[in-house]
């Protein structure tokens, strides 16, 4: 009376075996155990059978359907990771491979030399500190030991900000980066060691001051910290920044009122037949200022003078720039020209070297 089973079984497993994809299988799944199924209703005839034949042929009935049900579900897994390994093979992404060159997006220059100012300082151990832009008066001039007569305040050299702040002071546009290190000496335990890369303003404007530009200043305060610290984080990043391994530095005595002693820094050049070359040539070019931290200006941010020392130092960024990538107008760099910044901008993987802006 169970004869017919085998060969439903053979048929069944057969169709599982060729079944190749997930719709496929759930058809048969239908076909064979659903409701209507073909199994299912074989199962309904039982009811018209005598006891004993019922009994044997619903256990006959019930291994076809647990077995179909596996073989199902065997399938179903076999089919879904052939479908994973196609799909993997299909979609094989190389993610070694440089990003595709963009059509017209170029890296600012300003932006590249903070990219890469970051960087040799981060290896010397610093991080970034930035704040704003609108900064008030006590920030940018009287924790600095900047006197209220000083020049600096003056309305020709400093923009104004309508209304006061909080305690009554007035507002400025930050007219350097110091007040970020005023900020930071307040509100971090020393050891510091500190970059704060950022926008300035000044209230100046000719062929080579623009009224906002880019300053990059450094300050580290710990115990001990003298000059030789001073010359040697300076020099190192010279060095490195302009690539050349012997670019002598001159330290010349200067005053800064946030500084005691204050020194300004020439690296060695050459000007011969009109070309700049940095380098041990003889001749000199300006290009930083730096001291130690005075007593005063640690003592307003809260710190014991007597237990902490420091030296900070400040450049320009769009001079650096220049300098390194011969670029050799200021002005250029606010134009937003596309011809400009697709002869001097960077693209993001571009490795930064004296060359680096000009060989294209
Ligand atoms: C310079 C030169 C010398 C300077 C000093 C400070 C602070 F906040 F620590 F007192 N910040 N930056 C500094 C010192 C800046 O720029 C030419």
């Amino acid at each position: 009376m169970t004869d017919d089973l085998p060969a439903i079984a053979a048929d069944a497993k057969s169709r599982i075996a060729a079944a190749g994809n997930a719709a496929a299988l759930e058809a048969l799944r239908v076909e064979l155990l659903g409701k209507k199924g073909r199994v299912t209703e074989l199962m309904k005839t039982l009811g018209g059978l005598a006891p004993d034949e019922r009994k044997a042929r619903g256990a006959a009935l019930n291994v076809l359907k647990d077995e179909l049900s596996a073989a199902l579900d065997a399938r179903a897994g076999a089919v879904r990771e052939a479908e994973l390994d196609a799909r993997l093979a299909r979609e094989t992404i190389d993610v070694t491979l440089p990003p595709r060159p963009l059509a017209d997006g170029r890296i600012h220059p300003i932006s590249q030399t903070i990219d890469e100012l970051t960087a040799i300082f981060g290896e010397m151990g610093f991080s970034v500190a930035e704040g704003p832009d609108i900064e008030d008066d006590w920030y940018n001039f009287t924790a600095l030991n900047i006197a209220a007569e000083h020049p600096s305040r003056q309305m020709m050299d400093t923009f104004y900000i309508k209304g006061l702040s909080k305690d009554g002071a007035p507002k400025v546009l930050r007219t350097h980066t110091s007040p970020v290190q005023i900020r930071t000496m307040m509100s971090v335990k020393p050891p510091i060691r500190v970059i704060c890369p950022g926008r300035t303003y000044r209230s100046d404007h000719d062929a080579t001051h623009s009224p906002n530009f880019h300053q990059v200043e450094g300050l580290v305060i710990d115990k001990a910290i003298h000059m030789g610290h001073l010359k040697g984080c300076l020099t190192d990043f010279c060095r490195a920044y302009f690539e050349v391994a012997d670019l002598p530095l001159r330290f010349r005595p200067s005053h800064f009122p946030f500084t005691e002693p204050s020194a300004e820094v020439d690296i060695g050049c050459s000007r011969k037949g009109g070309e700049l070359k940095l380098g041990n040539y003889g001749d000199w070019l300006e290009i930083l200022g730096c001291g130690m931290v005075h007593p005063k200006v640690i003592a307003n941010c809260g710190l014991d003078p007597e237990e902490w020392q420091g030296f900070a130092f400040g450049m320009g960024i769009e001079r650096i720039t220049m300098l390194k990538y011969g670029i050799p107008d200021l002005r250029t760099f606010y134009e937003a020209d596309m011809r400009w910044l697709k002869h001097y901008g960077f693209l993001p993987l571009d490795v930064p070297s004296m060359t680096g802006g000009l060989a294209r």
